[in-house]
């Protein structure tokens, strides 16, 4: 049995492949599968999100589906850019555009505490879908810092930590991430599961 990951984002598609064990799985993504249309992303949450994406693509090709939906939460943005992370400046998505955004509605704001949040959910080819979910404390520095990574990783500092995300080596990334840790939490959940898939 085929286990589909729904995303169309490369780094995200890498951090998945670098943390999940899926072993035994015969793995794919959702760029194996162009003809399948981008699922919306319309859902206020990030568990709405990530199971629309997973049954979508579960139901589109007869597999079981793994999907991630993730954002950043700024407290004194009162958790935004949150859900609409992906296109925080407008469409089309650029993550250059969403940093100044953001960079620029925290001018002069001292509060700089921030998370990110991931949603993980797993759907069978049927549509049943189940989530868990990871964060990672951390604050939004004032300069963009690092070149590893992807999206607001220049802009965010974990708890913990003086670098960036752009700016630690991906293995310490792939350790503490939000991705981790809902991936970690997917695999107790599911590992037994998918490996008798
Ligand atoms: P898929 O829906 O195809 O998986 P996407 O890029 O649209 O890809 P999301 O809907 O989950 O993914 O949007 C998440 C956005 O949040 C993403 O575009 C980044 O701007 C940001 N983001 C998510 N995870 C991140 C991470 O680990 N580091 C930095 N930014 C991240």
């Amino acid at each position: 049995m085929k286990l589909v990951i729904a995303t169309r984002n490369a780094h995200k598609l890498e951090e998945i492949q670098a943390i999940f064990d899926f072993q035994g799985l015969d793995v794919q993504s959702a760029f194996d599968f162009p003809e399948i249309p981008d699922v919306v992303e319309d859902a206020d949450t990030f568990v709405g999100n990530a199971s629309k994406k997973a049954v979508e693509v579960a139901k589109a090709t007869g597999c079981w589906a793994l999907a991630d939906d993730s954002g950043l939460e700024v407290n004194a943005l009162e958790g935004a850019p949150g859900v609409y992370s992906a296109r925080y400046a407008g469409e089309p998505c650029s993550y250059e555009k969403n940093n100044e955004k953001l960079l620029h509605e925290l001018s002069g704001v001292k509060n700089r505490s921030a998370r990110f949040r991931t949603v993980i959910a797993l759907s069978d080819p049927e549509g049943h879908v189940k989530t868990v979910e990871g964060i990672c404390p951390g604050k939004i520095i004032d300069e963009l810092r690092g070149t590893h990574g992807f999206g607001y990783d220049p802009l965010f500092v974990p708890e913990g930590y003086e670098q960036t995300f752009a700016e630690l080596d991906a293995s310490v990334k792939n350790k503490i991430s939000h991705r981790a840790r809902a991936l970690r939490a997917a695999q107790d959940a599911w590992g037994k599961l998918l490996s008798s898939l």
